[in-house]
């Protein structure tokens, strides 16, 4: 199946100028990048794209964070694009992540973790109309 995923490189990747180093990782797969923006995410979207994460004790620092400075949300398609880019990604703490991946080679810890994607083509759905309302997301 043809996808459609969220990959949000986060504040911490755009602060070391390594978008275009992670950007390569899924072109270099075949995946082809269909939108791609800077933007700094407000707290109101920051607190819609974690909603599940309210009330955690990580969630005040990941607010903090991913609103930080700007952030490059991307829009990824291609062939099971939703899990590709999660095992491009690599597992949520660079001490799981697998060599190979850009948590592996990029992440500094738990949040710092250079990159979010999309979970399920559902959530990619969602994700689109959040960080892209301008985008058409049939
Ligand atoms: P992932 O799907 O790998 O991006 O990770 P999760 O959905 O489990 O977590 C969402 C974000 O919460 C992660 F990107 C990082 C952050 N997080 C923390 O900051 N601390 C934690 O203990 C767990 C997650």
């Amino acid at each position: 199946m043809i996808e459609k995923s969220v990959v949000l490189i986060k504040p911490d990747g755009v602060e070391r100028n390594i978008i275009g180093n992670i950007l390569s990782c899924y072109e270099d797969n075949g995946l082809k990048i269909v939108a791609l923006k800077l933007m700094k995410a407000t707290r109101e979207i920051a607190e819609k794209h974690y909603s599940q994460h309210k009330g955690k004790d990580f969630y005040e620092e990941l607010i903090t964070f991913i609103t930080r400075n700007p952030l490059c949300a991307v829009i990824i398609q291609g062939e099971d694009a939703v899990a590709r880019i999660r095992s491009i990604n690599g597992a949520t703490s660079p001490t799981d992540a697998a060599e190979g991946t850009i948590r592996h080679r990029y992440a500094r810890s738990k949040t710092e973790n250079c990159v979010h994607a999309s979970d399920t083509v559902e959530s990619a759905k969602e994700e689109i109309a959040l960080w892209f309302p301008e985008v058409e997301n049939n």
